[in-house]
């Protein structure tokens, strides 16, 4: 069972909110985040929801995204923690930890499969699609009333998380949650084009060269591409027009795993952002366990630190080995 009333007693219990999710958040982080805090604002609590990586391009048209917060001042306290769509450890979420360790209760919402218990309430529940059907559980449960507002961010993030309804996890009950978001005035048609169609012109382009750079290795099964600096630089764009790309490599005939690696370079030193799409059945989120990062048995990601045509080399050579390996099945 869902904790609704050791959440519900929460939010009665407390009236200052800090909300955060995973850092670079995507549409299932910043859509039920805004929700939440907007449904909390409504009973009169005060709500933060913060966010140091900001909201992404394909959020930006949710109204009230400019509340999003970077961080809050250093010593400020707060109630009670949400954080949502991660596991909550400090590694993973956007935002320094303090706020969270000192609130007096923690509350941890996920549909991460590698999520673990650590807060005082914890519901993680691998078998949702998106923590915004959580979130949407919740209110509905809760009995606390949805604002087209709020309705337009909740169904962002089943689209976010579903592929628009076209991937395995999207459920009877997702449907109908997205059904009853769309009577309460939420925008379908302008989700499904800010989340998978909308694309600025340098990441038109940067798509046109990743896709002519795209190889396919394993008899078809594995198609890749590597987009490197110069790639980002020739088309003057950045990582952030490399989303989605992996997605038109899985769209080949005949594809088992597709993986897109980006090379980046900052503070940190040069690296590489790497997405995985595959079959459930190949587990892309054991592969990206195995370079340190993790995801969902479909879609995954990790990133690796070094020279990228090195790290190019590891993980294809390790992705052809993968496709001749046993993977352990999703529990269901
Ligand atoms: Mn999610």
């Amino acid at each position: 069972m869902p904790p609704f009333n050791a959440i519900r007693a929460a939010i009665a219990r407390h009236k200052s909110f800090y909300i955060t999710t995973h850092v670079g958040p995507d549409g299932d982080a910043t859509g039920p985040a805004l929700a939440l805090k907007i449904a909390l604002e409504s009973l009169g609590k005060r709500a933060v929801y913060v966010s140091r990586d900001g909201v992404p391009g394909s959020s930006r048209f949710l109204s009230r995204c400019d509340e999003v917060e970077l961080d809050v001042a250093v010593g400020e306290r707060f109630d009670c923690a949400f954080v949502l769509d991660c596991d909550g450890t400090p590694g993973r979420v956007a935002s320094r930890y303090d706020p969270i360790e000192t609130a007096s209760e923690r509350i941890l919402i996920d549909h991460h499969r590698t999520s673990q218990p650590i807060f005082e309430v914890n519901w993680l529940d691998p078998l949702k699609p998106a923590t915004a059907q959580m979130i949407y559980e919740l209110l509905v449960a809760l009995e606390m009333p949805i604002s087209s507002e709020m309705a337009t961010g909740i169904l962002t993030g089943l689209s976010c998380d579903t592929g628009h309804f076209r991937f395995s996890n999207t459920t009877p009950d997702c449907l109908r949650a997205a059904a009853h978001l769309v009577e309460l005035g939420a925008d379908i048609s302008l989700v499904a084009f800010k989340q998978f169609d909308e694309r600025s012109f340098g990441s038109n382009k940067l798509l046109g060269v990743a896709m002519t750079k795209s190889q396919s290795e394993h008899d078809g099964e594995l198609i890749y591409t590597a987009i490197s600096s110069k790639d980002f630089q020739s088309q003057g764009t950045g990582d952030e027009s490399s989303e989605n790309i992996v997605n038109f490599l899985r769209n080949v005939r005949g594809a088992r795993m597709a993986i897109c690696l980006r090379e980046r370079r900052d503070e940190t030193g040069p690296h590489a952002r790497i997405s995985v799409r595959s079959e459930e059945s190949l587990r892309a989120d054991l592969f990206c366990n195995e370079f340190g990062g993790g995801g969902h048995a479909a879609a995954a990601g990790c990133r690796q630190s070094g020279e990228f045509l090195p790290i190019v080399t590891k993980v294809i050579r390790r992705a052809n080995q993968w496709l001749d390996e046993e993977h352990p099945a999703v529990a269901n």
